[in-house]
């Protein structure tokens, strides 16, 4: 019928390549962005039909390739929470994606949707709201996306244009909780939250304060033309957008953005020895990443560089350090807010970082690289705060939480307590939970909450910076044949196949002091990479390199 004579058309009109293969990484599915319709077209088809499955809930799909060069592009699915898309239905999504023709296509879905339950070719609705980068190949991909969805009968396709990545995943969260979902809430809700914090600054502390001027590094991506837009409504900073993605400024991803500056420690493009000495961030081409730098001298381009880690520690402090005087206040009004904090981090983590967090006396846990698996294991907390090295991460709270917080803050607000300290920290932490995006690591929403917690400490950039000292390390990257060959375990800390390899590595890593290395297949890269770290640089140097010698 009518639903099988949709789905042969657009899978004729999308044929996959010879020699195409495409797997659901650690991001959904990337490669050329020439290459990616008949992929994108299928997870329009997929995105549709977890909609359907899940009663018209609204969907995401978000077509990117976040840090990754300007020719590349890339498509992933966004469940209606606004996390990543649920794992269980990815092994479907590899099958769909690589379905030699139009008849095995229409059988596997027609399996599927047998096996799942998905009530198809009932009264059903579907909605998939779209979002892409700028990327040239966007467009084009979209219209595959479009396709997709379109195959099913029922349901409904809404583009909502050029967005970041974390402004998709935020709508979609915001849609199905019932609240507005339009890119000027999501920006009305940043600036208010902001403000507030700022609002909520203690007003005796006398000290350092922070200067006004941030420098940021766009990646000439959809962030700084975000950024551009909201920034005069920034109260009480002064902030300046380079490589803005503006005609002329520069390429995508090219020499700058997040992803750069921190894996080179370098300056981006566009940066000088003017700007010694100013506090910057660097957000990468979708703008889920941020990571934050200063250049120190001007006679070279080498800079300071706070990662994702020192971010995470950063808001650790900051949000441990309210619960504390919520808590721990002997002050007129019994009131207390317990509190799970969990902090997750990657292998990818620096040692030091860890070392730090542990120290406070948190809960330090470790998942596999991929925002899909710390996100989840956030949501086993209170508040759970995670954060990969390369700088993508956010807080999120539980709704339980979330309820229990207002109902102090509404407590304390009626006592005539309502100037105490306590009242004051409950008040900034329900701004946090305002300011950060819930749904997904989201560079805008992180550099502001960075930015009012830099100024609540009044700490300069240095303070921060020399929270704790990061061990030296080096990533590599490895050509193989097949890099599906290295199979890891222990949150990807180990090797577990080949099995002589992780001797090796054991055996290498015994000849350095402070020495730790890893490998692992990536996600999202045709390469297995090599990360060690050791007490200096030329060590951390030497471990790497001879790592790699026994991956090749
Ligand atoms: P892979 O290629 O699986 O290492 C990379 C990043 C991840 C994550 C994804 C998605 C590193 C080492 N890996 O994954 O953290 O950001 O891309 O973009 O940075
Ligand atoms: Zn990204």
């Amino acid at each position: 019928q009518e639903q099988r004579r949709r789905l042969l058309d657009v899978a004729s009109r999308f044929p996959l390549p010879s020699g195409c293969r495409f797997s659901y990484g650690t991001a959904g599915f990337r490669a050329d962005g020439a290459t990616m319709a008949p992929a994108v077209c299928r997870a329009g088809i997929l995105a549709a039909l977890r909609s359907v499955k899940l009663a018209g809930a609204a969907v995401g799909i978000v077509i990117t390739a976040s840090h990754n060069p300007i020719g590349d592009n890339g498509v992933k699915i966004a469940d209606p929470d606004g996390g990543m898309m649920d794992q269980q239905w990815e092994p479907f999504a590899d099958a769909l994606a690589n379905a030699p023709d139009p008849d095995a296509l229409l059988q596997m879905v027609l399996q599927f949707v047998k096996d799942e339950g998905i009530p198809l070719g009932g009264h059903h609705t579907a909605q998939v709201l779209l979002g892409r980068d700028t990327r040239p190949t966007g467009e084009y991909l979209l219209d595959a996306a479009l396709q997709g969805i379109n195959a099913i009968v029922g349901a409904h396709a809404i583009d909502m244009g050029i967005l970041t990545t974390p402004q998709l995943h935020w709508m979609v969260w915001s849609k199905n909780k019932g609240t507005k979902a339009s890119e000027s809430d999501y920006f009305t809700q940043l600036i208010n939250s902001f403000r507030r914090m700022l609002e909520l600054l203690p007003k005796d502390k006398g000290g350092y304060e922070l200067a006004k001027k941030l420098i940021v590094d766009g990646a000439n991506g959809i962030g700084g033309v975000k950024l551009e837009q909201i920034k005069a409504e920034l109260s009480g900073l002064d902030i300046i957008v380079r490589n803005s993605g503006k005609e002329g400024e520069g390429i995508l991803n090219h020499l700058c953005g997040a992803d750069f500056v921190q894996k080179e420690r370098v300056t981006p493009h566009g940066f000088g020895p003017e700007d010694v000495g100013v506090r910057c961030a660097s957000l990468d081409g979708d703008a889920d990443r941020l990571v934050y730098f200063q250049m120190s001298s001007s006679s070279d381009n080498k800079v300071d560089l706070v990662d994702g880690d020192k971010i995470l520690s950063l808001f650790a402090l900051f949000i441990r350090e309210q619960l504390d005087v919520i808590n721990n206040n002997g002050s007129q009004v019994d009131k207390s807010l317990p509190a799970r904090l969990g902090i997750v981090q990657t292998a990818y983590a620096n040692g030091a970082s860890t070392q730090f967090l542990k120290g406070l006396g948190l809960e330090v846990v470790f998942t596999p690289t991929g925002v899909k698996y710390l996100h989840k294991k956030a949501l086993e907390y209170d508040i759970g705060i995670y954060f990969e090295a390369n700088g993508h991460g956010t807080v999120v709270f539980s709704e339980d939480f979330i309820s229990q917080l207002e109902s102090l803050s509404n407590d304390l607000s009626s006592q005539a307590a309502n100037c105490s300290a306590q009242y004051h920290s409950a008040m900034r932490l329900m701004a946090a939970t305002q300011l950060i995006n819930q749904a997904v690591g989201d560079a805008l929403s992180g550099l502001l909450l960075v930015e009012a917690i830099l100024q609540y400490k009044r700490w300069s950039f240095q303070n921060w910076c020399e929270l704790y000292s990061d061990l030296p390390s080096r990533q590599l990257k490895v050509k193989v044949v097949d890099r599906s060959s290295i199979v890891t375990t222990d949150a990807e800390t180990k090797v577990s196949q080949p099995s002589s390899l992780q001797e090796l590595i054991d055996k290498e890593t015994a000849n350095y002091t402070q020495g730790r290395c890893f490998v692992r297949p990536s996600g999202t890269e045709d390469v297995v990479r090599v990360y060690a770290e050791a007490s200096t640089q030329v060590e951390a140097d030497s471990l790497a390199k001879s790592v790699a010698h026994h991956v090749e």
